[in-house]
């Protein structure tokens, strides 16, 4: 589907002059984010082999302890889509804005596309699909991993060099305590904003905690808060604006607005 090219006089006035007016950005993005840049958002259907699976089933210790090399298949399938694809003009425009303002940016993805497009990543509070470790020792795992250029339904993990463990990627699964340095980076960059500062949800359906609840953390600080999202989510309601488009087309309108405002 092709939209109209977004330019920031289709966007509404009060949000271009809530960026244009912070001092201190926090962006609170999920998987729709990275959706343009040809990674499917965690919702949507999975690809072929693990179509008729949720991923939230999947995206358990559950279902790794029950069948490792089913559930590694599926994230080196997903570790080599992501190294394939590239950060869309929406990651680009985020590492723009976080030259003219104060940018911090807290992510549920695991992939590492905002990194890729030039910014400082203060938080993935879900992990990161290429951060690999023991799944019985802990001991991080640096080496190569072949990826299959093709879906594997069935994939051997690597085995832990340490202790002969199987590897598993560094994401965080449902049921599992979201890593500590993360959280507590993500709620440091919600205590430093301040009226007249700006937080920009991007891309989430808001249905995962605790990082639906961030969102609400950030507008009590008395931060004002934007959704960008084609669709409506969970937490629509508590924003104080939506804009409803994508990330690569609103993203890289508001930030020219911001930087020619600047000027
Ligand atoms: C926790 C990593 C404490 C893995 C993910 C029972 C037992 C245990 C816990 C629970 C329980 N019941 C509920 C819970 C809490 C649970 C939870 O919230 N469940 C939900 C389903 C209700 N949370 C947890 O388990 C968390 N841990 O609570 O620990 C604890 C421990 C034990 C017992 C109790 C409590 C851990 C959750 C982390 C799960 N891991 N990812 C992997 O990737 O494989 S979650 C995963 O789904 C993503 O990371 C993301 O966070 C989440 C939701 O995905 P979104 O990013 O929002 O993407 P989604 O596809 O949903 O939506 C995309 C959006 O983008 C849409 O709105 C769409 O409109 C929009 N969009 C599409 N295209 C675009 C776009 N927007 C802009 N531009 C576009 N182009």
């Amino acid at each position: 589907m092709t939209t109209p090219e977004t330019t920031a006089d289709a966007l509404p006035e009060e949000v271009v002059a809530a960026v244009r007016g912070a001092r201190r950005v926090l962006v609170l993005s999920g998987a729709g984010m990275s959706a343009e840049s040809g990674v499917p958002t965690f919702r949507d259907a999975q690809t072929g082999l693990w179509e008729e699976f949720d991923p939230a089933q999947l995206a358990t210790a559950e279902a790794w302890q029950e069948d490792p090399p089913f559930v590694w298949g599926w994230y080196a399938w997903r570790m080599h889509l992501v190294r394939g694809v590239d950060p869309n003009a929406g990651h680009r425009a985020l590492a723009e804005l976080g030259r003219l303002r104060e940018v911090a940016i807290s992510t549920q993805n695991v992939d590492d596309l905002h990194e890729r497009a030039g910014s400082d990543v203060a938080a993935h509070v879900h992990g990161s699909l290429f951060a690999l470790r023991c799944a019985d020792c802990g001991v991080p795992y640096a080496q190569e991993v072949d990826l299959p250029s093709e879906p594997q339904e069935r994939l051997t993990p690597p085995e832990c060099p340490a202790c002969g463990g199987h590897v598993r990627p560094g994401v965080v699964w449902f049921g599992e305590m979201l890593p500590e340095a993360d959280v507590a980076a993500t709620e440091s960059a919600i205590d430093a904003l301040e009226p007249g500062d700006v937080a920009l949800v991007v891309g989430t359906s808001g249905i995962v905690f605790p990082a639906a609840g961030y969102p609400a953390m950030a507008r009590a600080e008395g931060a004002t808060v934007i959704e960008i999202n084609p669709l409506e989510t969970d937490i629509s309601d508590m924003c104080h604006h939506v804009v409803r488009g994508t990330a690569a087309e609103v993203l890289p309108a508001l930030v020219a607005a911001v930087r020619d405002a600047d000027r």
